[in-house]
């Protein structure tokens, strides 16, 4: 029986890419016992992806590579450094016009109503109310230049404005030691992040895309921007905010794809 269908990974040249990672851990991490087990979870990481390419008809199959993927999370976890900076790009290299792209196509893109819209945030925070869109443009804004990169093969550059998401989650009194933050949107999909990459500098509840409020294809009225992570992370048309302790997954999360996500 087939459990789900994977789409199509991008072909990368798996050797290259654990050579490289190899290397960085080789100089990023001081203490041998824990470099030489990231090496290790890093080579079943690659695994992962690789085998991710084939569709498995065997359930035993997928709950292993559904285990070595969730250790690979562990291990992107750990390399995490919660100051390193993605590249930014000149406004010049800006793609024009920007990709659009959904588990659906253009024609169905949600339309959110701006005046009764109100995020919800809920969870492990102190202040639970709504926030109408006027409140969240009343917060200090900032852009970025920045490359989305989707696992179908694509990347793009684009400038993203809004709340620093750190800020937004400070504001709300937030419990910045629980593990996850988790996202409902307008359309079906829904997608959690962990608490390092929401407390990243880069990291934007974006209202803006290249200075104008963010159109409908691009996710209206809101979007999680994250460069530090994979395209199907950065949730569009987000209307429901929670934190969390407990695991929730995501859209494609649940259909095979890593969680962790980070490019
Ligand atoms: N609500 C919602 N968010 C989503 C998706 C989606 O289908 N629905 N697709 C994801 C994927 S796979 C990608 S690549 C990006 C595409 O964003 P863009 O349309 O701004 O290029 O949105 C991500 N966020
Ligand atoms: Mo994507």
């Amino acid at each position: 029986m087939k459990l789900f269908q994977r789409r199509a990974l991008p072909t990368v040249d798996a050797e290259a890419v654990l050579a490289d990672a190899r290397k960085l851990i080789g100089r990023q991490v001081e203490q041998p016992a824990r470099r030489a087990f990231l090496q290790r979870t890093l080579t079943l990481g690659g695994l992962s992806l690789l085998t991710g390419c084939s569709i498995s008809d065997d359930p035993s199959v997928d709950a292993a590579l559904t285990r070595i993927s969730r250790l690979n999370d562990t291990a992107q976890g750990w390399l995490f450094n919660p100051k390193q900076l993605a590249p930014t790009y000149p406004e010049s290299m800006i793609t024009r016009p920007f990709p659009f792209n959904a588990y659906y196509g253009e024609e169905d893109v949600r339309e959110v109503d701006e005046a009764s819209y109100k995020l919800e945030v809920t969870g492990m925070v102190a202040d639970k109310r709504r926030w109408t869109l006027p409140e969240l443009r009343a917060m200090a804004q900032t852009d970025q230049v920045t490359r989305h990169i989707c696992v179908e093969g694509w990347s793009a550059i684009g400038k993203w404005g809004g709340v620093p998401f750190a800020d937004f989650l400070r504001r709300v009194g937030a419990d910045t030691t629980a593990k996850y933050v988790g996202f409902k949107c307008a359309d079906d999909y829904y997608t959690s992040i962990d608490m390092p990459t929401a407390l990243h500098p880069q990291t934007l509840l974006a209202l803006t895309y290249d200075g104008q409020p963010l159109p409908p294809k691009y996710g209206f009225p809101m979007k999680l921007r994250m460069p530090t992570k994979l395209g199907y992370k950065n949730p569009k048309h987000i209307l429901a905010i929670f934190v969390s302790n407990t695991y929730s997954g995501g859209y494609w999360e649940d259909q095979g794809y890593n969680w962790f996500g980070g490019s």
